[in-house]
């Protein structure tokens, strides 16, 4: 069991322990645990074999117990035991806005409700209005929070996917019976959120296949069974369909099933322009397949260059296969430092001396240091004092090791106003400023457009971070005219992030197409708050491939050199600093 996983078995802990309406702090304690083990500096196993847990911050004797069992059985009876005693679906009404412990014990005890369903059915029916506590705008108010979570559920980030995907790939991968297999769908293509998992598999023997694939333990349920596909239902509560074709099929059925439809679509109408047919068992002329041993000679046979599945959304790249000019798409080799790191300074988990060891060893040769500003004080904000001894140490680092280097930035605030969070003389001395919106997301269309713009137009400002402000599934962007903002940027020459936080990924791909036609610079931005981050690469590169991105257009593969170069030609110096 990893840490992570670890960490959401002790919040999950807490919320049931709130739900049962037990003492606050102990619920708290929980927390405080979980947050003491996410900036942990050792390896977790190595504190629970030597017995040395309960030296770590906010872990007392039981709770060091608790986790050491869960550490050395993946298991723990005491949470297995709590979880049986309350309703599995009062966890997920929590996620409602407006609804704690005691109104969902309220429901339940007056009620009986104990899923989202019944909640929704509940208030459809009007049952809240006369409640003690609740009331018609309440009700109304919770009916509105229920459509946005099964909105949601019905999709999954593609972060919290992959890793289960790529773990049932490989599997199948060993099997006898199984001459090639790939993944297909939304999780090929690098979509931001994915309903479901989609493997192609090759065989000659499709029945016992799919037999053996429906006994695996973690299939928790068959949906359907036919001849050619099999869907079911995993334990981590996703979908999965596996397609089963025979060796001569699978180039086209994994082009098929890669998708996009809109793709599909496309490719189809300029088949059947060529007085061709395609589908996913072949591409005919009259009733004669044409004979594609890959997906290479697939596009090659209607006249095409490879389309890597990245791009196949239908967003002009089947016209760019036909004209050669596809991108040359950024690949993870090509990144060579990284910008949008926080320390300890402010909110991140590790130090200065940490990340930067890291990184090094990660083979990248500079990291941009980028610690919140001062008024987000939420987040540690830097004073002005604080930022003199960080760029002191920073100085020090640097000379003691010229190949790699650390650059001196600030995540800066935009202040509602459109200002940034410092004066000029403070502003001058960063190598790089990010400007940032983290406040009153609720503004006006006009307004935030104008706010941004002014931080756009500010000479101090280097790069634009996560400029819609998204959460994928939990937050919608702030109103913003993302036209304008690509227009001045391009005009201003400013860099705009690509923040490649799973949850982020904001600018969204879409936009990164318009911004790169603009001649705008990208950076990925790992908004780095723990060592973990540093694995949002692969996600991040996949994405920046969908926005078209190419090795020129990211300023994370400048050289050490061209980096410096980069930055000290977009710097403004304060007369007298
Ligand atoms: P998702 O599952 O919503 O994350 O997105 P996809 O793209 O994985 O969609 P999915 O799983 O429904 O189907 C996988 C691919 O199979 C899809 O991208 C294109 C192909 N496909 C499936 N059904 C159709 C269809 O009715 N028409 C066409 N043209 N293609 C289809
Ligand atoms: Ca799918």
């Amino acid at each position: 069991m990893t840490t992570n996983e670890i960490i959401k078995i002790l919040e999950e802990i807490s919320l049931l322990l709130e739900l049962k309406g037990e003492n606050p702090f102990k619920a708290r304690s929980y927390l405080v645990a979980a947050r003491s083990l996410e900036t942990l500096e050792e390896d977790l196993p190595d504190l629970v074999r030597e017995n040395r847990l309960d030296s770590v911050r906010g872990i007392g004797e039981a709770l060091s117990k608790k986790i050491g069992e869960l550490v050395l059985t993946g298991r723990l009876a005491y949470y297995e035991n709590l979880k049986a005693s309350i309703p599995p679906g009062h966890l997920e009404m929590l996620k409602i806005p407006g609804l704690g412990p005691k109104k969902i014990n309220a429901l339940y005890d007056r009620l009986g409700i104990e899923t989202v369903g019944e909640l929704e059915y509940a208030c459809h029916e009007n049952h809240l209005t006369e409640l003690p506590g609740f009331g018609r705008k309440t009700q109304d108010k919770i009916l509105d929070g229920i459509k946005q979570i099964l909105r949601y559920r019905e999709r999954r980030l593609y972060a919290e996917v992959i890793g289960e995907a790529e773990g049932l790939l490989n599997l199948l991968k060993g099997w006898k019976d199984v001459m090639e297999v790939r993944l297909g769908g939304s999780l090929r293509r690098g979509y931001e959120t994915v309903k479901d998992i989609d493997l192609l598999a090759a065989t000659r023997d499709p029945g016992s296949l799919g037999d053996s694939f429906a006994a695996l333990p973690v299939v928790e349920s068959i949906i359907a069974k036919g001849e050619t596909k099999i869907s079911v239902a995993l334990e981590s509560g996703i979908n999965c369909d596996l397609r089963l074709v025979t060796p001569e099929e699978f180039p086209y059925a994994l082009h098929h099933f890669t998708g996009s439809r809109e793709h599909n679509t496309a490719m189809r109408g300029r088949a059947k322009h060529r007085g061709l047919k395609m589908n996913e068992y072949g591409l005919f002329r009259d009733d004669q397949n044409i004979l594609c041993r890959n997906e290479e000679e697939l596009f090659q046979a209607l006249g095409l260059a490879y389309i890597p599945p990245e791009l196949r959304e239908n967003m002009g790249e089947i016209e760019a296969a036909e004209k050669g000019t596809l991108p040359r798409l950024i690949e993870e080799r090509d990144i060579r430092g990284l910008f949008h790191v926080h320390t300890q300074a402010s909110d991140g988990a590790d130090s200065l001396e940490t990340l930067a060891r890291h990184a090094r060893e990660k083979g990248f040769s500079y990291i941009g240091i980028s610690d919140h500003s001062r008024s987000a004080f939420y987040a540690g904000g830097l004073s002005v004092e604080a930022i003199r001894v960080q760029h002191d140490r920073i100085d020090e680092l640097n000379a003691r090791d010229s190949s790699f280097r650390i650059f001196k930035g600030i995540e800066s605030d935009i202040l509602p106003d459109g200002r940034l969070d410092y004066d000029d003389e403070v502003l001058a001395r960063f190598d790089f400023v990010i400007a940032a919106v983290h406040s009153q997301f609720g503004m006006p269309e006009a307004n935030m457009t104008r706010r941004i713009v002014a931080a756009l137009s500010n000479p101090f400002t280097t790069i634009l971070a996560h400029p819609t402000g998204r959460l994928l599934l939990a937050r919608e962007a702030y109103r913003l005219n993302i036209q304008e903002v690509i227009d001045v940027a391009a005009a201003e020459g400013k860099v705009l992030e690509l923040n490649i936080n799973p949850q982020r990924l904001d600018l969204d791909w879409r936009n990164c197409i318009l911004a790169k036609r603009k001649g705008i610079k990208i950076v990925l931005g790992p908004d780095i708050h723990n060592r973990e981050a540093f694995d949002y690469l692969p996600l991040g590169v996949k994405i920046a491939r969908k926005g078209w991105i190419e090795p020129d257009d990211c300023i994370n593969t400048l050289s050490r050199e061209e980096a410096i170069r980069f930055l000290e030609q977009r710097r403004i110096r304060c007369p007298g600093a």
